[in-house]
């Protein structure tokens, strides 16, 4: 059985990678490619539990150590159960987000050392990576604009922080794909979904080889 790909959407709010894993898994579906499409924090139960205490704005959130170990506890179960064994079976996983998120958000934005992510990292997960990470990017206020569209302006913890933590994210996703050029691949977001679309799927060949 040949391993499957693993795939992982990475970027900061409302760059679109919710809708363009949803087209990416129904372009492989078409062309005969079994895949999963699943999202962090969460996918398994375990890891959706994790995600409310993460996400849910009751109380007085987190230290930004424990919020760190939490996003790696979900990892952890996500990888182990649901990621691990569909890639064994030979199916694609499309991932919205990952550990480059942590790396981002805890690590660069939130003050913990890329050594200290990649640690937990290591610990919960195996050091698992993806395949490929593709990093969609829009603008400051593209996001802002889809983000408030969908959240109906009542945004999730994370997603309410202030727009300087917001730029910091954004800078070292860049930076990141900057520094593995081989893992990662940068996408214009900023257009519309059909575009952006047949960007990734171009970039998906030049990859993987015609799929
Ligand atoms: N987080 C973290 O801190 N550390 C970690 O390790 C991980 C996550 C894994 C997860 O929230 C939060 O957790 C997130 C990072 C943090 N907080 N923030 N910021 P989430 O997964 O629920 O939220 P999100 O990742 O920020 O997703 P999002 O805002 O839903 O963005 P998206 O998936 O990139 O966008 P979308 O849902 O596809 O599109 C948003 C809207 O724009 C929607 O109405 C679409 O119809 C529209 N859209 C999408 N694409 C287009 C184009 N091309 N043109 C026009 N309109 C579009």
């Amino acid at each position: 059985m040949t391993r499957g790909k693993f795939i992982a959407f990475e970027g900061g709010e409302g760059a679109g990678k919710s809708t363009q894993a949803r087209l990416l898994a129904a372009e492989l579906e078409s062309r005969g490619i079994a895949c999963v499409v699943t999202r962090e924090p969460g996918g398994t139960p375990g890891a959706e539990a994790i995600r409310a205490l993460l996400l849910g704005t009751e109380g007085e959130g987190w230290h930004p150590r424990a919020e760190a170990l939490l996003f790696a506890a979900a990892r952890s179960d996500h990888v182990e159960r649901l990621i691990v064994p569909a890639l064994e079976r030979g199916e694609w996983v499309i991932c919205d987000r990952f550990v480059d998120s942590s790396r981002a958000y805890q690590g660069a934005a939130g003050g913990l050392s890329d050594e200290d992510v990649l640690a937990l990292h290591s610990v919960g997960s195996q050091a698992l990576l993806p395949d490929l990470t593709l990093l969609i990017e829009v603008s400051p206020e593209v996001a802002k604009a889809r983000a408030h569209a969908r959240d109906l302006g009542s945004p999730d913890r994370i997603g309410g922080r202030d727009a300087a933590y917001h730029a910091r994210v954004a800078a070292a996703f860049s930076a990141l794909a900057d520094a593995e050029p081989a893992r990662f691949a940068r996408i214009d977001g900023n257009g519309d979904a059909e575009g952006v679309f047949g960007d990734i799927l171009g970039t998906l060949q030049s990859h993987f080889g015609a799929l």
